[in-house]
């Protein structure tokens, strides 16, 4: 019997804890007082992942509109961080766009703090932005992109105040080998990084041909997002292939606990994996990989909408 999903424990334990309120009125006058219930944990709320493509779509018509990439370097990266930076603005967090250079162009990082939380415990979520110069970029990484947004968006429309500080990040330049979050965690002063709790990397979490990887950088990290998906009677397997190959590199080497999700690239996904997950045996898990066809049909819903729901439910889980 799969785990059931935090939203549905958490629903039963608030009714339990209604239970015990009702008790306790009970109690008569001028006896002692029954012991609070301890607060319970907020769940996450669901990501609509109709929100996540709607992201998706903006993107692709960015791409579109600046030569058919999102690639560092080119109008097209800076007008896909205008247009998450407009969203999270408006949504009240407190961004940051911090340049750097690289093969002789400008990049940006986007940093976005959600005002509140405990800044000595601070949980980052991030995403390289960029695309390949050879297309749009919406797997890899226009979905990791959008999915930390609309988390973010979510935490905005709870107004969540969680006990940890929540910190989000579009990264640039990671397709010429993790450029802009390399220069994040260089910049950051020893202190700083003793400051983030955890850092959740999201590159390539809508492959159409889909797998349920998760990061084993870090067994809690890990057994967060195990637990989400054992809710939801999906099995996963572990990450291998992007050890080193993605912005949580830069944050190991810095001896920051890192963790995230990914749903394949050029590999191809195996018999035994179509068996459990659905799919093509001996296709590639996202045949359009660094591809122009890395298009806004280049997606599974379904996995996009999972890994969203994943993301939100470790950041809601991590935070409080
Ligand atoms: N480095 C990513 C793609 C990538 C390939 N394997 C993995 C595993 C885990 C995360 C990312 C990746 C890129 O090309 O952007
Ligand atoms: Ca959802
Ligand atoms: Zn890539
Ligand atoms: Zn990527």
């Amino acid at each position: 019997m799969p785990l059931q999903p935090i939203r549905v424990r958490l629903a039963a334990a608030s009714l339990l804890t209604a239970a015990t309120l009702v008790t306790a009125a009970a109690t008569p006058v001028g006896a002692a007082p029954e012991a609070t219930a301890a607060p319970q944990a907020l769940a996450a709320p669901d990501i609509p992942v109709a929100s996540v493509k709607a992201h998706l779509a903006q993107l692709q018509s960015i791409a579109t509109a600046n030569g058919g990439n999102r690639a560092h370097g080119r109008p097209g990266y800076k007008a896909s961080l205008d247009y998450v930076k407009s969203k999270l603005d408006a949504a009240g967090f407190t961004t940051s766009v911090k340049q750097f250079t690289s093969g002789g162009r400008t990049g940006y990082n986007l940093v976005a703090d959600w005002p509140g939380g405990d800044t000595n415990q601070v949980v980052m979520a991030g995403a390289h932005l960029d695309s390949v110069t050879a297309g749009p970029g919406i797997n890899d990484n226009g979905s990791g992109s959008a999915a930390i947004l609309e988390t973010a968006l979510a935490v905005s429309r709870a107004q969540f105040k969680p006990a940890k500080h929540l910190r989000f990040a579009w990264w640039g330049a990671e397709e010429l080998g993790m450029v802009g979050s390399r220069n994040y965690v260089n910049s950051l002063a020893t202190s700083d990084r003793s400051r983030i709790s955890g850092y959740l990397n999201f590159d390539m979490v809508g492959s159409p041909n889909p797998g349920y990887f998760v990061y084993d950088d870090d067994p809690a990290l890990e057994k967060v997002f195990k637990n989400f998906y054992a809710g939801l009677g999906i099995p996963t397997e572990i990450e291998t292939e992007g050890d080193g190959r993605s912005d949580h590199a830069p944050f190991k080497s810095a001896g920051i606990p890192v963790g995230g999700l990914f749903s394949g690239a050029d590999y191809k996904k195996t018999t035994a994996q179509a068996q459990k997950w659905g799919g093509t045996a001996g296709k590639a898990f996202d045949a359009c990989y660094h591809a122009s066809c890395d298009t806004a049909t280049n997606i599974d819903s379904t996995a996009l909408d999972h890994n969203s729901d994943a993301i939100a439910y470790a950041v809601w889980e991590l935070a409080q």
